[in-house]
């Protein structure tokens, strides 16, 4: 049985304050704080095992290469990867996509050819798939939202046809918390041998992730949102698709020969992890899996549901409160809105209460379309929540109604 309360000490930000006021932290979304153990482990690379990798002949850069190597093998089975060839290092999820958009992308899609996608994407799902089809003379199309915040999946098999080329969907939306039926979506997809990339940002540090049960070709994620440092991130990709990508990047580290008649370049992953790496980063994700493996993410999905439940109920029963998404399977993401006060107003009143919450549109601008709404404050919960601190928004939520009414 693990104690969650206990677990808040692992988590030094936690101690600090926030405008005076004990820091209530319910943006996890955005990025999640990080535990002593990932900001130890990055401290210890930099002061005991730093050096370049793959480029050393002497003892402390075959050791840096080997930890480095560790980690794309923890990574990979992690996440059920068939090899870890198929775990590549990049930023973060934004660049994940990027790259599959600008090589997969631009070496497959022709004029006519149509991509499709979700109307609940976060625009870095969107953007990079915009910039391509302009590109191709290729079209979006998009699968719409129902008013419960799910999928529309009947729209989905009326959009598929044999100009579909590729679909790129979110595992889980960063606004509605909706978690997407992706092995679904997959199968529809490949019956028509369209591959399928997903977005696994949001999803990834709250759900068991299994590629291969999935059978998605490519899962994209970031460390800093599963507790683990900013910069960092991972693109899967199946072997094959991966090796028949053109690069994304060109220099060090991808090559196998250059000459000025002509370059080749080194096998996946080596191929798309152009310049000296992230290290350090490399070092604290694996960290922050260890950290994530030690407490089992069952216990973490049965501690954030609890949460999810919990402040469902404590904020549907604020008059004049309207919660967006009310999908059947959810992640501990909780956006609203309230009668007669803008969410950027909420949000000022819930800081100057400790409470770190996001207002806006959450990159997520046609679904606020969809929904009428020029933004949402969102809520969203990381292992660290506790049933105490959904107590302090909903009184925070009531004071802000006070102060507009
Ligand atoms: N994608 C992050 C969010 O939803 C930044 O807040």
């Amino acid at each position: 049985m693990i104690n969650f309360q206990l677990l808040r000490d692992d988590f030094p930000i936690l101690q600090r304050t926030n405008r005076d006021r004990p820091l209530i932290y319910l943006d996890s979304s955005a990025s999640s704080q990080k535990p002593q153990a990932v900001i130890d482990a990055i401290t210890h690379y930099h002061a005991n095992e730093h050096a370049n990798i793959h480029r050393g002949v002497y003892e402390l850069s075959e050791r840096a290469s080997i930890r480095h190597e560790n980690v794309r093998e923890k990574i990979k089975s992690y996440i059920n990867a068939k090899h870890s060839r198929e775990i590549i290092f990049v930023r973060g999820t934004t660049e994940a996509i990027n790259l599959v958009a600008q090589t997969y992308g631009r070496s497959h899609f022709k004029a006519g050819d149509e991509i499709i996608i979700s109307m609940m994407e976060h625009h870095s799902n969107l953007v990079p798939w915009q910039m391509i089809a302009k590109e191709a003379g290729a079209v979006l199309r998009v699968i719409p939202v129902t008013e419960a915040g799910e999928l529309d999946l009947a729209e989905l098999q009326k959009l598929i046809s044999p100009r579909s080329k590729f679909i790129a969907i979110a595992h889980a939306s960063n606004v509605l918390g909706t978690i997407n039926p992706i092995k679904e979506i997959v199968k529809l997809a490949h019956a028509q041998k369209i591959p399928v990339l997903v977005d696994g940002a949001q999803a990834f540090p709250h759900q068991t992730v299994d590629v291969q049960d999935l059978d998605c070709d490519f899962y994209a994620f970031s460390s800093h949102k599963a507790y683990g440092p900013t910069g960092i991130g991972v693109l899967f990709g199946k072997t094959q698709l991966l090796e028949n990508m053109p690069p994304y990047h060109g220099g060090g580290g991808m090559i196998a020969s250059v000459r000025f008649a002509n370059t080749t370049y080194a096998p996946v992953p080596q191929k798309f992890e152009a310049g000296t790496p992230d290290m350090a980063g490399v070092v604290g994700f694996g960290a922050a899996l260890d950290y994530l493996q030690n407490i089992g993410m069952n216990n973490i999905i049965a501690h954030e549901k609890k949460l999810l439940d919990y402040a469902s109920e404590k904020l549907s029963e604020i008059s004049g409160l309207r919660i967006i998404g009310h999908a059947q399977h959810k992640l501990g993401v909780i956006s609203f809105v309230l009668t007669g006060i803008h969410p950027h107003d909420i949000g000022t009143v819930l800081d100057h209460e400790g409470i770190a919450v996001r207002a806006g549109h959450h990159c997520a601008m046609p679904l606020m379309e969809r929904f009428q709404v020029p933004a949402t404050v969102r809520v969203s919960f990381g292992l660290y929540n506790t049933h105490e601190e959904i107590d302090a928004l909903v009184s925070a939520i009531h004071l802000a109604k006070r102060l507009f009414a």
